[in-house]
Protein backbone atom coordinates (compact mmCIF):
# COMPACT_ATOMS: atom_id res chain seq x y z
CA UNK A 1 0.00 0.00 0.00
CA UNK A 2 1.50 3.27 -0.92
CA UNK A 3 0.52 6.82 0.87
CA UNK A 4 0.77 9.45 -2.38
CA UNK A 5 0.52 12.96 -1.06
CA UNK A 6 -0.46 15.07 -4.45
CA UNK A 7 -2.11 17.71 -6.27
CA UNK A 8 -3.94 18.75 -9.38
CA UNK A 9 -0.39 19.24 -11.07
CA UNK A 10 1.47 17.23 -13.81
CA UNK A 11 3.86 16.32 -11.46
CA UNK A 12 1.52 15.05 -9.11
CA UNK A 13 -0.16 12.91 -12.04
CA UNK A 14 2.82 11.08 -12.98
CA UNK A 15 2.19 9.10 -10.18
CA UNK A 16 -1.38 8.79 -9.65
CA UNK A 17 -0.74 7.77 -13.53
CA UNK A 18 1.79 4.90 -12.66
CA UNK A 19 0.22 3.91 -9.34
CA UNK A 20 -3.02 3.21 -11.89
CA UNK A 21 -1.12 1.50 -14.37
CA UNK A 22 0.43 -0.37 -11.89
CA UNK A 23 -3.40 -1.22 -10.64
CA UNK A 24 -1.52 -1.53 -7.06
CA UNK A 25 -3.55 -0.26 -3.71
CA UNK A 26 -2.56 3.23 -2.87
CA UNK A 27 -4.28 6.35 -0.34
CA UNK A 28 -4.64 9.86 -1.62
CA UNK A 29 -3.93 12.36 0.65
CA UNK A 30 -5.18 15.93 -1.28
CA UNK A 31 -2.11 18.72 -0.28
CA UNK A 32 -3.94 21.80 -1.47
CA UNK A 33 -0.61 23.57 -2.39
CA UNK A 34 -2.63 26.58 -3.07
CA UNK A 35 -3.28 26.65 0.35
CA UNK A 36 -0.14 26.23 1.69
CA UNK A 37 -0.62 22.19 3.24
CA UNK A 38 2.96 21.49 1.41
CA UNK A 39 4.88 23.95 4.24
CA UNK A 40 3.37 21.95 7.36
CA UNK A 41 5.43 20.32 9.87
CA UNK A 42 3.20 17.29 9.31
CA UNK A 43 4.18 17.34 5.33
CA UNK A 44 7.68 18.40 5.79
CA UNK A 45 8.68 14.79 7.61
CA UNK A 46 7.55 13.62 4.18
CA UNK A 47 8.25 15.71 1.88
CA UNK A 48 11.17 18.08 2.81
CA UNK A 49 11.34 20.33 -0.48
CA UNK A 50 7.48 21.40 0.79
CA UNK A 51 6.78 20.30 -2.74
CA UNK A 52 4.47 17.55 -3.92
CA UNK A 53 4.21 15.03 -5.08
CA UNK A 54 5.32 12.60 -2.30
CA UNK A 55 4.61 8.86 -0.76
CA UNK A 56 5.37 6.18 1.79
CA UNK A 57 5.85 3.26 1.04
CA UNK A 58 3.77 1.41 3.86
CA UNK A 59 5.30 -1.72 2.90
CA UNK A 60 8.99 -0.62 4.19
CA UNK A 61 8.31 3.01 6.17
CA UNK A 62 9.98 4.80 3.19
CA UNK A 63 8.71 8.26 2.75
CA UNK A 64 10.33 9.34 -1.04
CA UNK A 65 9.72 12.93 -2.24
CA UNK A 66 10.52 14.18 -6.22
CA UNK A 67 8.31 12.45 -8.79
CA UNK A 68 11.21 11.31 -11.38
CA UNK A 69 12.47 9.04 -8.08
CA UNK A 70 9.61 8.02 -6.77
CA UNK A 71 8.31 6.64 -10.97
CA UNK A 72 11.95 4.57 -10.86
CA UNK A 73 11.04 3.27 -7.46
CA UNK A 74 8.00 1.96 -8.06
CA UNK A 75 8.35 0.96 -11.50
CA UNK A 76 11.64 -0.60 -10.29
CA UNK A 77 9.78 -2.38 -7.10
CA UNK A 78 6.98 -4.03 -9.46
CA UNK A 79 9.26 -4.61 -12.64
CA UNK A 80 6.91 -2.77 -14.93
CA UNK A 81 7.43 0.40 -17.34
CA UNK A 82 11.38 0.09 -16.84
CA UNK A 83 13.32 -2.17 -18.99
CA UNK A 84 15.76 -4.90 -17.88
CA UNK A 85 18.36 -4.67 -20.76
CA UNK A 86 20.91 -2.57 -19.44
CA UNK A 87 20.96 0.13 -22.12
CA UNK A 88 17.10 -0.15 -22.69
CA UNK A 89 16.86 1.15 -19.00
CA UNK A 90 19.59 3.76 -19.14
CA UNK A 91 17.71 5.27 -22.45
CA UNK A 92 14.17 5.53 -19.93
CA UNK A 93 16.51 6.97 -17.14
CA UNK A 94 18.09 9.69 -19.63
CA UNK A 95 14.79 10.61 -21.24
CA UNK A 96 12.98 10.62 -17.26
CA UNK A 97 16.10 12.89 -16.65
CA UNK A 98 15.36 15.47 -19.24
CA UNK A 99 11.50 15.49 -18.40
CA UNK A 100 12.72 16.18 -14.72
CA UNK A 101 15.83 18.94 -15.75
CA UNK A 102 14.32 20.44 -19.07
CA UNK A 103 10.12 20.20 -20.35
CA UNK A 104 9.41 20.22 -15.85
CA UNK A 105 11.34 23.35 -14.73
CA UNK A 106 11.02 25.16 -18.26
CA UNK A 107 7.19 24.17 -19.48
CA UNK A 108 6.45 25.51 -15.50
CA UNK A 109 8.28 28.81 -15.72
CA UNK A 110 6.21 29.09 -19.43
CA UNK A 111 2.97 28.59 -17.34
CA UNK A 112 3.84 31.19 -15.01
CA UNK A 113 5.29 34.01 -17.78
CA UNK A 114 2.75 32.94 -20.56
CA UNK A 115 -0.56 31.99 -18.76
CA UNK A 116 -0.57 33.62 -14.93
CA UNK A 117 1.09 37.08 -16.07
CA UNK A 118 0.97 37.26 -19.90
CA UNK A 119 2.15 40.48 -21.47
CA UNK A 120 4.20 41.83 -18.22
CA UNK A 121 7.62 40.48 -18.72
CA UNK A 122 8.26 40.45 -22.34
CA UNK A 123 11.94 38.94 -21.74
CA UNK A 124 10.78 36.24 -19.77
CA UNK A 125 7.51 35.64 -22.43
CA UNK A 126 9.73 35.73 -25.16
CA UNK A 127 12.56 32.92 -23.06
CA UNK A 128 10.16 30.63 -21.96
CA UNK A 129 8.12 30.03 -25.34
CA UNK A 130 11.01 29.76 -27.19
CA UNK A 131 12.35 27.28 -25.06
CA UNK A 132 9.15 25.49 -24.54
CA UNK A 133 9.19 24.82 -29.01
CA UNK A 134 12.82 24.12 -28.26
CA UNK A 135 11.93 21.30 -25.89
CA UNK A 136 8.83 20.16 -28.28
CA UNK A 137 11.42 20.04 -30.90
CA UNK A 138 13.47 17.77 -28.89
CA UNK A 139 10.44 15.41 -28.13
CA UNK A 140 9.12 15.55 -32.04
CA UNK A 141 12.33 14.00 -33.30
CA UNK A 142 12.82 11.54 -30.73
CA UNK A 143 9.16 10.12 -31.32
CA UNK A 144 10.26 9.97 -35.05
CA UNK A 145 9.07 6.25 -36.02
CA UNK A 146 8.16 5.28 -32.02
CA UNK A 147 5.24 5.04 -30.55
CA UNK A 148 6.70 5.49 -27.25
CA UNK A 149 9.27 7.56 -26.22
CA UNK A 150 11.99 4.93 -26.05
CA UNK A 151 10.27 2.32 -27.76
CA UNK A 152 8.36 0.79 -25.31
CA UNK A 153 5.81 2.34 -22.93
CA UNK A 154 7.60 3.43 -19.59
CA UNK A 155 7.86 5.68 -16.98
CA UNK A 156 9.61 8.51 -19.30
CA UNK A 157 5.97 8.75 -21.22
CA UNK A 158 4.50 9.08 -18.09
CA UNK A 159 6.83 11.64 -16.90
CA UNK A 160 6.59 14.09 -19.84
CA UNK A 161 2.31 13.67 -20.92
CA UNK A 162 1.08 15.33 -17.87
CA UNK A 163 3.54 18.39 -19.05
CA UNK A 164 2.41 18.33 -22.98
CA UNK A 165 -1.31 17.91 -21.50
CA UNK A 166 -0.95 21.64 -20.48
CA UNK A 167 0.59 22.42 -24.17
CA UNK A 168 -2.46 25.36 -24.25
CA UNK A 169 -0.50 26.98 -21.09
CA UNK A 170 2.67 27.05 -22.75
CA UNK A 171 1.96 28.92 -26.36
CA UNK A 172 2.02 25.41 -28.35
CA UNK A 173 -0.20 23.53 -30.87
CA UNK A 174 0.27 20.32 -31.02
CA UNK A 175 -1.14 20.69 -34.90
CA UNK A 176 2.71 21.60 -35.22
CA UNK A 177 4.32 18.87 -33.92
CA UNK A 178 2.40 15.58 -35.38
CA UNK A 179 4.77 13.11 -33.36
CA UNK A 180 3.89 14.61 -30.00
CA UNK A 181 0.24 14.56 -31.19
CA UNK A 182 -0.49 11.17 -32.04
CA UNK A 183 1.67 10.39 -28.80
CA UNK A 184 -0.28 12.23 -26.95
CA UNK A 185 -3.56 10.56 -28.26
CA UNK A 186 -1.89 7.28 -27.65
CA UNK A 187 -1.79 8.06 -23.96
CA UNK A 188 -4.96 9.63 -23.29
CA UNK A 189 -7.08 6.73 -24.64
CA UNK A 190 -5.60 4.38 -21.68
CA UNK A 191 -7.67 4.57 -18.85
CA UNK A 192 -5.24 5.00 -16.22
CA UNK A 193 -3.80 7.55 -17.68
CA UNK A 194 -7.38 9.29 -17.58
CA UNK A 195 -8.13 7.31 -14.08
CA UNK A 196 -4.59 8.99 -12.69
CA UNK A 197 -4.80 12.36 -14.36
CA UNK A 198 -8.00 12.94 -12.07
CA UNK A 199 -5.46 12.28 -8.78
CA UNK A 200 -6.87 14.23 -6.18
CA UNK A 201 -10.22 15.37 -7.69
CA UNK A 202 -11.41 16.64 -10.99
CA UNK A 203 -10.26 19.68 -12.45
CA UNK A 204 -12.71 19.29 -15.72
CA UNK A 205 -12.13 17.65 -19.10
CA UNK A 206 -8.60 16.56 -20.30
CA UNK A 207 -7.37 18.14 -23.03
CA UNK A 208 -8.08 16.59 -26.49
CA UNK A 209 -4.53 17.97 -28.07
N1 LIG B 1 11.28 18.36 -8.90
C1 LIG B 1 10.07 18.23 -8.16
C2 LIG B 1 9.18 19.42 -8.45
C3 LIG B 1 7.90 19.33 -7.67
C4 LIG B 1 7.07 20.59 -7.82
O1 LIG B 1 7.51 21.60 -8.41
N2 LIG B 1 5.87 20.56 -7.25
C5 LIG B 1 4.99 21.72 -7.27
C6 LIG B 1 3.67 21.38 -7.92
S1 LIG B 1 3.88 20.77 -9.58
C7 LIG B 1 4.72 22.16 -5.85
O2 LIG B 1 4.49 21.35 -4.98
N3 LIG B 1 4.76 23.47 -5.59
C8 LIG B 1 4.47 24.01 -4.30
C9 LIG B 1 5.47 25.04 -3.86
O3 LIG B 1 6.44 25.28 -4.59
O4 LIG B 1 5.29 25.58 -2.78
C10 LIG B 1 9.36 16.93 -8.57
O5 LIG B 1 9.44 16.58 -9.77
O6 LIG B 1 8.77 16.25 -7.72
Amino acid sequence: MIDLYTWTTPNGRKVSILLEELGIDYEVHPINISQGDQKTPEFLKIGPNNKIPAIVDRDTGMSLMESGAILWYLADKHGKFLPEDPQERIKVMEWLMWQMGGLGPMAGQAHHFLHFNPDKAEYANERYAAEAKRLYGVLEKQLEGRDYICGEYSIADMACWPWISRHEWQGINLVDYPNIRAWYKRLLARPAVQKGYHVPKVMGEIPEG
